[in-house]
């Protein structure tokens, strides 16, 4: 892929050098990690295909769709509306924080003690190695949490299109009224910024677009349920962290199809790990591209995860706009009551999300919960504690896990990991 690439990367400002290694540690942690699993089903090909491209293939997409008038919104947040993007043809994308990059340099714009998903996002920029970013007509940055709201002030500095989106912090009327007037003020910067109109054909159809890209990702996750799992939580967290990138049409078709050879396997009691493997649900903190370490300590360590509790997963895409609305207001309403019921940690209280974790539980079989946090998050931190409360008040085995994008302390956490799965198996 390097040689194709370069001289678009080069236009992009890309530091190649910087961009080779970045590439070179990339190709090589999913080599390790990805292509060593076994029984693996055919449809990943696709996926291993999109990972092999997200630098080279789809950027050319992107920016060939750009040359063509279509623009590219970059965003940190599943709570930035992609049905308002899609409705003017725009490309929504979500922006590299999953890798740690220029780690010196980015402590000189931000507290060492700031989460690696935001630190991860400054390297990427600063260290100049991230098509997304310098691609992107407007960076949606959402006041969620207080590091991320406040490092947008610095990023404000570095990048000439941030728009910054406020979020409430609680589920009140009034934190509904702050959404929507959100929402319509993001669709009137989308207009302006595109030069399109957006009426409720437009919208609808963008509802459609995204709606059908959940559903997709629901069947998938609905078929995890079986014993044995068809597959494996590193390749269905694959999949999730795609929707974030890919073409939403191809990527729907893509996993439709992949859900096609799930359930022929799951008819032959087919798996990626023998039946009665104990079944791990995630929960807390997202996983971004590449951040495949817990996922991959665990599934290393005897265990499958069968349910991922995270904005890269089942919180980020669980229930769907309604799509009945004849207006633009109508829709604009159907997806403010959408979004409005992310249960993301930088609200309080926040106990719809203790509800979905012992739900998912039980739905998706699961022996064992692993609570995983980045350092420094003080969100899901702090209600990681209540979590865990809740959980052994109900008979629930978790494991608490804080963490990086390090690898220092993979040994570490694998003996913990090891010990939780040999306690439920
Ligand atoms: S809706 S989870 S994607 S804010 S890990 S940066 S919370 S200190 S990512 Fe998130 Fe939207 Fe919420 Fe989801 Fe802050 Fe924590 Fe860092 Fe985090």
């Amino acid at each position: 892929m390097a040689e194709d690439y370069r001289q678009m990367w080069k236009e992009l400002g890309l530091d190649l050098g910087a961009h080779d290694s970045l590439l070179e540690v990339l190709g090589k942690g999913y080599k390790d990690i990805y292509m060593t699993q076994e029984n693996r089903p055919d449809g990943m090909k696709y996926f291993d295909f999109v990972i092999s491209q997200v630098h080279g293939a789809r950027i050319k997409e992107l920016l060939d769709g750009k040359a063509r008038g279509r623009k590219v919104i970059g965003s940190f947040c599943v709570f930035v509306p992609e049905e308002i993007v899609r409705a003017t043809d725009s490309t929504l994308v979500g922006l590299c924080t999953g890798a740690e990059f220029g780690t010196e340099e980015v402590e000189r714009v931000l507290p060492r003690n700031t989460c690696a998903l935001i630190k991860s996002a400054f390297g990427f920029k600063l260290g100049k190695v991230c098509p997304y970013i310098e691609s992107a007509d407007m960076i949606v940055g959402e006041n969620t949490c207080d590091g991320k709201k406040k490092s947008y002030e610095v990023l404000k500095e570095l990048v000439p299109n941030l728009y910054v989106m406020d979020i409430p912090q609680m589920k009140s009327v009034q934190g509904r009224s702050l959404l929507k007037a959100e929402y319509q003020r993001f669709k009137t910067a989308v207009e302006e910024l595109t030069g399109v109109g957006i009426d409720a054909e437009r919208l609808r159809k963008g509802i459609e677009i995204v709606n059908n890209k959940r559903r997709a990702i629901h069947r998938l996750a609905s078929l995890r349920k079986a014993d044995p799992a068809p597959i494996s939580g590193l390749d269905a967290l694959l999949a999730n962290q795609v929707f974030f990138y890919d073409e939403p049409v191809r990527f729907t078709n893509s996993v439709n199809s992949i859900c096609d050879e799930l359930e022929q396997r799951a008819k032959n009691g087919r798996g990626v790990f023998p039946e009665g493997t104990p079944r791990i649900l995630l929960s807390g903190c997202p996983m971004a591209v590449p951040n495949w370490k817990l996922p991959w300590i665990i599934e290393t360590s005897g265990a499958v995860i069968v349910g991922e509790e995270s904005c890269v997963g089942e919180r980020g895409t669980r229930n769907l706009v309604d799509e009945s609305g004849n207006t633009v207001e109508e829709l604009m309403e159907a997806i403010v009551d959408r979004y409005f019921q992310i249960d993301c940690a930088i609200f309080t209280p926040n106990p719809e999300r203790l509800n979905h974790i012992t739900e998912m539980y039980n739905q998706y079989n699961a022996h064992g919960v692993i609570h995983y946090c980045l350092n420094f998050c003080q969100p899901y931190q702090v209600e990681a504690m209540e979590v865990e409360k809740e959980l052994e008040a109900k008979g629930i085995p978790v494991l608490r896990i804080d963490t990086d994008y390090s690898m220092e302390d993979m040994g570490q956490l694998k003996t913990r990991v090891e010990a939780f799965i040999e306690q439920i198996s």
